[in-house]
């Protein structure tokens, strides 16, 4: 397998509004960011992904940009950002920005422009249609966030197309021009110095012609459309390969059997994808606040899948939570009683298994939900969308509740918390979603002063797979397929071997050694528990124990 450093690194994912306010107005901002870099060195990662930092009016956070090459108000300004580029490069660490562009702003130039008349030469930058007989939408496509996706325009009688909210207007990647402009832009960034991209839902740019309605799934239609792979290699042909750079794109619905056309070496497509299989695996299929039960099984299930079908031809992304995903200790672990133990545990899987691991910001302080039990606390727009449909619906407040506590996007959302003065450290002003209120307990400055803490697991994880190929570069095969509580692996470069040993649940199992194994040396390297010499074939782990162990 070639050897890059995209494959070595670990990439920790900031979402800046939430990261580090400086300038005390509530609002994290890009000095935050550089007043934190010493931080990040110190866990140990190589790679900072920066959610959108670029000119937005914040409709969906910055999902929605208004000037690809302009910095947003709150977050400061150009020169703020070339600094933090060279402060981040002068500790080793690159960055990755997030490139939006299935859609924009309604606010962004083009947009404007594009709805000034229909001969505007910026008219076909969009997705525009005309009504149906009826007056009534071109289709049955729906917005990602409730409603259709279409939105009618008085003045010059057609619809456009919004999946996401209606001011995130889709861009039209059938438009050459459209096309050239954007890769202009990314050429912008790349020759500032920044390191590659992570492609925001970029499985979506391609529109299938006649915009047919769909019937059971918009695979195939505006997922994965027909020209996707043209585009990707087109933008690859254009602008990755000048660069010596990484890509990551999050592709939701997309099948392991499908993923690796998206990233084989021998395509020229993108280094890795982020797929949503394990984040959309409780989900109801038609509402991802309904329903939120899992089982190993099929965790183990979807983790081997992507490996065997990525193996050989193309490269695995890690990861249990970013900024749209409830905290991954809440979801998978345990954010009570044992949330130290089983945040290790997971973050054990994520930094053993192949693939490169991303870290969403707080995880590494075993941050958990916030389950805000007022409406008044919630900002996200997904879920004040679906709030408001639901009601309209009928469905009662209390249900409502149940179901946005431990599925909205501002589990993710609220302020870092670097320590137990007011407003977690974040600002000295309230900020612009409350803090959980479990900062006095849960803060970075209590992890660092802590030996046993969340943190100091991560900086040891990374650490040994650095100073390890085998956690990189290693085949992987998994043991006990069918045990119900324990996820177990092992990872195999030449003589190397490494046990990984995960109890997944709050009681005590038994681990049997596999024969091929008995009687060799074992040599504990990583556990979140203090562990014994092995005096048996049988080892007994604890709630949520993860162990690592060289056999030899
Ligand atoms: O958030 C989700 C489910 O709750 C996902 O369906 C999400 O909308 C999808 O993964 C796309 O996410 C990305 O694009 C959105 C933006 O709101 C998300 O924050 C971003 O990660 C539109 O740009
Ligand atoms: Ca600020």
């Amino acid at each position: 397998m070639k050897r890059t450093w995209w494959k070595e690194a670990v990439v920790y994912q900031i979402y800046p509004r939430s990261f580090k306010d400086s300038n005390q107005d509530g609002i994290g901002d890009l000095n935050g960011i550089i007043e934190k870099l010493d931080y990040l060195k110190l866990l140990g990662i190589d790679v900072i992904w920066l959610s959108p930092v670029y000119k937005s009016p914040n409709d969906d956070n910055g999902y929605d940009i208004s000037d690809y090459q302009d910095i947003m108000d709150e977050f400061g300004t150009m020169e703020d950002f070339d600094r933090l580029l060279k402060e981040a490069h002068d500790r080793g660490i690159k960055i990755l920005m997030d490139l939006v562009v299935n859609h924009c702003s309604d606010e962004h130039k083009w947009f404007v422009e594009s709805c000034s008349s229909k001969d505007n030469p910026y008219r076909d930058y969009y997705i525009w249609a005309d009504p149906k007989e009826d007056g009534s939408c071109p289709n049955n496509w729906n917005s990602f966030f409730g409603g259709s996706a279409w939105q009618y325009h008085e003045e010059t009688g057609q619809y456009y197309l919004h999946l996401f909210t209606k001011k995130q207007p889709d861009l039209n990647w059938e438009n050459e021009d459209m096309r050239n402009d954007i890769y202009k832009m990314m050429k912008y960034w790349l020759d500032k110095g920044i390191d590659g991209f992570r492609m925001d839902v970029f499985n979506m740019y391609s529109k299938k012609e006649g915009f047919p309605d769909v019937e059971d799934s918009p695979d195939g239609i505006y997922i994965n459309g027909p020209k996707i792979h043209d585009y990707v290699k087109e933008m690859n042909k254009e602008v990755f390969s000048k660069y010596d750079m990484m890509t990551v794109g999050e592709a939701p619905c997309v099948p392991s059997s499908m993923g690796h056309l998206y990233v084989d070496e021998n395509r020229d497509e993108l280094n890795m994808i982020f797929h949503f299989d394990l984040m959309d695996m409780p989900n109801h299929p038609s509402d991802k606040f309904l329903d939120s039960n899992w089982k190993l099984k099929d965790v183990k299930d979807i983790f081997m899948r992507w490996y065997d079908d990525l193996k050989d031809r193309g490269w695995n992304s890690l990861f249990m939570n970013n900024h749209d995903q409830p905290r991954m200790v809440s979801r998978f672990g345990n954010d009570k009683e044992y949330r130290v133990e089983s945040a290790k545990m997971l973050a054990t899987l994520i930094h053993t298994f192949q693939g490169t691991p991303y870290i969403y910001q707080g995880e590494e302080i075993g941050m958990t939900n916030v389950y805000f039990d007022d409406m008044k606390d919630y900002r996200d727009v997904e879920t004040l969308n679906y709030y408001k449909e639901k009601i309209d619906e009928g469905v009662s407040h209390d249900e409502l509740l149940k179901r946005i506590k431990p599925t909205s996007r501002d589990n993710a959302r609220t302020p870092i918390q670097w320590d137990d003065s007011e407003n977690a450290g974040f600002s000295d002003v309230t900020p612009w979603i409350e803090a959980n209120p479990n900062y006095k307990e849960i803060n970075v400055k209590r992890a660092l002063e802590d030996k046993n803490s969340v943190f100091y697991y991560y900086q040891k994880l990374i650490k040994f797979r650095k100073e390890n190929p085998v956690m990189v570069y290693g085949d992987l095969n998994l043991l006990y397929k069918d045990d119900e509580n324990i996820f177990s692996y092992v990872r195999r470069l030449d003589d190397e071997v490494v046990l990984v040993i995960l109890n997944f649940f709050d009681k005590e199992v038994e681990f049997k050694i596999p024969d091929e194994y008995k009687g060799k040396k074992f040599e504990i390297c990583i556990s979140n528990y203090e562990v014994d010499e092995i005096d048996s074939d049988v080892i007994k782990l604890k709630s949520y124990e993860a162990r690592v162990y060289k056999i030899s």
